[in-house]
């Protein structure tokens, strides 16, 4: 019997979804204040998937400026992504400022549209659903003002993105809270609503009804949820947020978030990750996800043509003229804050005002941790010779809960400086005076603790402490994103004189990849 593992996209990619065009599946996630936004894969077998870039690549698509207190996600949340009539459809809400919006394409890979606003649209989690009619629905997540909460939908017409009809309440789901995520579907004759509900969190649960209509009424499937993990031990939790997806062969798919608690604790470092079930039909016309409603780690392919996954390329040399898809700016990157054509063959960042600390955009070049177990490494060329500019890696939740190992001006001097902010309290954990110019700095990561090291070019690594898993989870640190390693460079308040160059970016896994 083939199995797959899961989760199929490792690392901060939640609210997966997913459209079948011929024998190629395509998938986007949320990205909230990470920029570029809606990372795009694409895959044949819809286990092993290869990112193609971001849907959201300029500015003017998605604006990042923070309006609210830090250390809540804001941005990107939950997208859609259809295919109809020749063109992709991504539909979503930046939350910055708290509009609905959605871009098309003719490729996956771009060039997309600038954004269709939907006016009069409010609330989160839109989908789109193109029904045999020609109609299109806009569903989505809304109930404001003293309105019930759960599904709204409303015809749209996506020439213009204008509603065609009043919204209308189509359903609450089960009882459970946040009902949320819809997507619908129309199979052998019946409108199919599916919905998460229970919060995100370990209530997180899918449940479903349907209707012959497209408004309904709705009828609620008696054997709901039809996925959750609540409330069991297996290494898969918090599991909800589907999309349906049918391959060639006619077996069904969902997609899914998951996360992976870190062992013996109810916390979670890595965000919430994409997950993959098969999808069972019952005599009556109802769907089953996963292991008779559980996802597990691994479960059987089925007739999926699995293939080998790719080899896990641990190095970037930043030898390439663009930055590969992996890498990913906080909010809207400050032009002449990053190169990497100032010094051909290194990323070079330039400190501005704004620190870790901020609600602005630090110069921030990172990726998201996809292992528990995992170390990074990279080789920095720093000369600060002003008062407070510094560069280095940052071990990264939010502006509120980092932990980072950077070279700094200090005292008329450069040191290496170890130093953590969880919430309210900060620390320095070490300092030690280093003027050569270049520097080994790293971190290893296991399920407890980060460890950050640095060596002289050709010199042995040596510790200079760690700090906890724990402060950098989603329980501790609140928001919807997962843990990101970057390089990062400040002038604490000012633009740094000095630049900071990177000459690689190793990133080793230290346990299999999909455990
Ligand atoms: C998303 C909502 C949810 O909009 O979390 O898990 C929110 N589900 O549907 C942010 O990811």
């Amino acid at each position: 019997m083939k199995t797959f593992k899961n989760p199929v996209i490792p690392g901060f990619y939640p609210d997966p979804s997913v459209c079948r065009v011929g024998g190629d599946y395509y998938l986007v996630t949320s990205s909230f204040e990470y920029f570029p936004g809606v990372p795009i894969f694409h895959s044949k077998d819809l286990v092993n998937w290869h990112q193609l870039g971001h849907v959201l690549t300029r500015e003017s698509q998605l604006p990042l400026a923070r309006r609210h207190r830090p250390g809540f996600s804001q941005g990107i949340f939950a997208p859609t992504l259809r295919y109809h009539n020749g063109r992709f459809y991504m539909i979503t809400t930046n939350m910055s400022i708290s509009k609905n919006f959605f871009v098309w394409a003719e490729w996956p890979e771009g060039p997309w549209s600038d954004p269709v606003y939907i006016e009069g649209w409010e609330g989160i989690d839109p989908s789109l659903f193109f029904d045999d009619d020609g109609k299109v629905y806009i569903t989505g997540t809304q109930g404001f003002q003293g309105e019930p909460e759960g599904i709204y939908q409303a015809e749209i017409d996506l020439e213009t993105g204008k509603l065609l009809s009043e919204r209308r309440w189509i359903w609450g789901g089960t009882g459970g809270s946040y009902p949320e995520g819809p997507h619908l579907y129309k199979i052998n004759g019946w409108y199919y609503l599916m919905i998460a509900e229970g919060g995100t969190e370990y209530g997180h649960m899918v449940t479903i009804a349907r209707s012959r209509t497209p408004y309904g009424p709705y009828e609620s499937n008696p054997n709901n949820p039809i996925l959750s993990n609540r409330s069991t031990s297996k290494p898969i939790q918090a599991t909800g947020h589907a999309d349906l997806v049918q391959a060639e062969d006619g077996s069904w798919w969902a997609v899914f978030l998951g996360i992976r608690p870190i062992p013996f604790t109810k916390r979670h470092n890595l965000g919430r990750e994409t997950c993959l079930a098969p999808v069972w039909w019952t005599e009556e016309g109802w769907p089953v996800i996963g292991n008779n409603g559980k996802a597990e780690l691994e479960h059987d392919a089925g007739n999926l043509p699995v293939g080998e996954p790719a080899a896990w390329n641990p190095r970037d040399d930043f030898d390439g003229q663009e930055l590969s898809p992996v890498w990913v700016f906080y909010r809207n990157p400050t032009p002449g804050s990053w190169s990497l054509a100032e010094r051909p063959g290194w990323l070079t960042l330039r400190g501005q005002a704004a620190t870790l600390n901020d609600t602005g955009s630090p110069a921030f070049v990172g990726r998201r941790q996809q292992h528990r177990n995992c170390e990074i490494m990279v080789l920095m060329e720093f000369e600060p010779y002003e008062e407070g500019e510094e560069a280095g890696l940052v071990v990264f939740m939010n502006e509120l809960f980092h932990y980072e190992i950077v070279k700094t001006f200090e005292g008329g001097t450069s040191k290496l400086v170890l130093r953590r902010r969880v919430g309210s309290m900060r620390q320095t954990d070490a300092e030690i005076e280093y003027k050569d110019p270049a520097v080994i700095l790293g971190v290893k990561a296991d399920d407890y603790s980060y460890t950050f090291f640095y060596a002289r070019p050709g010199g042995e690594p040596v510790e200079l402490g760690e700090g906890e898993t724990a402060f950098l989870t989603s329980e501790v640190a609140n928001g919807f994103t997962g843990v990101v390693m970057a390089m990062y460079a400040t002038g604490n308040g000012k633009t740094c004189r000095s630049p900071a160059h990177f000459d690689y970016f190793h990133y080793r896994q230290l346990e299999e990849r999909t455990v």
